[in-house]
């Protein structure tokens, strides 16, 4: 075991006897939400994991030490706090482990934590990409080099169109990634079910999603895969508003000078702001929806 993880008993005793885990991301909760939605929400993910069969592993790093599976308090700690934690991508986890700092991780920083703790899915809202203007900007997510690397199934419900889509799909490629749709030809704009960009495979139940990664693995090469969830219809929002609502963030986001790791989290608040907190409700539903998905896989996965 790596001399700065801990594993959480809970978490660690369901790996020892090879039962389901899913890892969960903790930037969502201190800057992807406000509080108090942000600790609903994590909470009620951790009893939509266990309600679908496996174990939750909410990752952070707390005083410099990586965490897989939070308690309560610090689930709380991590939401109230909010932007005061340091979004924690990979190249900030060295920083934080010296200073005996606290960290939110991101996609990226997370897959590394659950790897190194032994779990292999991870469920979260949305992936970092290559955002709009990156042909000039350079501004690509660490979350796809992540995923290039290490040996983790992410599911998400696709890329918010702050990004491009279209260039994070190609990029992907470049670094063989997989992209999953789940029960979906078309990659989901997380908001949205469709983006008018084709995944590579269409994958339709938890078991195929299983032995996609059990293949991945068996091939014995490292990286891993993104499987991309549409929102449930019902929940879904009118492409139109939160179009108009993704361009006036990114106008406003030029004209305050916001670059590098404060973009993202910029845009996103952004969002919320302007689509009057329908958005938030969309984006909680969708962590679920994916929570529950992840679940199903980890433990087919377990069954293998
Ligand atoms: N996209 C979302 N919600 C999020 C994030 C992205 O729709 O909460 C967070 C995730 O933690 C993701 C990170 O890993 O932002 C990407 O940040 P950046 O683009 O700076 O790599
Ligand atoms: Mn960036």
């Amino acid at each position: 075991m790596n001399r700065y993880l801990d594993v959480a008993p809970e978490v660690q005793a369901a790996l020892q006897q090879g039962k389901p885990v899913v890892a969960l991301e903790s930037t969502i909760i201190s800057h992807g939400m406000p509080y108090p939605k942000n600790v609903e929400t994590a909470l009620l993910v951790e009893k939509t994991i266990r309600e679908n069969g496996a174990v939750p592993a909410t990752i952070a790093v707390i005083g410099g030490r990586l965490k897989a599976g939070l308690s309560r308090d610090e689930i709380e700690y991590l939401g109230k706090t909010g932007r005061g934690v340091a979004k924690a991508s990979r190249r900030d986890l060295p920083a934080l482990v010296a200073r005996g700092a606290d960290g939110a991780t991101t996609v990226a920083t997370t897959m590394i934590i659950a790897h190194l703790a032994g779990i292999r899915i991870f469920a979260t809202g949305g992936i970092g990409g290559v955002h709009r203007g990156a042909e000039t900007t350079m501004d690509i997510s660490a979350d796809l080099e992540e995923l290039a690397h290490t040996p983790v199934m992410v599911v998400c419900a696709g890329a918010k169109s702050i990004l491009d889509l279209g260039l994070t799909l190609e990029y992907l490629e470049t670094k063989g990634v997989p992209v999953i749709g789940y029960g979906t030809d078309e990659l989901p704009a997380f908001y949205t079910r469709r983006s008018g960009f084709g995944v590579d495979y269409r994958v339709d139940s938890p078991e195929e999603l299983a032995a996609f990664y059990a293949a991945q693995r068996g091939l014995d090469y490292p990286g891993g895969m993104l499987v991309t969830n549409p929102i449930p219809e019902e929940y879904a929002m009118d492409k139109d508003v939160i179009d108009a609502a993704i361009e006036q963030a990114l106008a406003s986001a030029k004209a305050d000078g916001i670059h590098g790791k404060e973009t993202t989290p910029y845009l996103l608040a952004k969002v919320v702001e302007l689509t009057g907190g329908e958005s938030l409700e969309s984006n909680i539903k969708l962590v679920l929806n994916n929570a529950a998905v992840a679940a199903r896989t980890a433990a087919c996965l377990a069954a293998l």
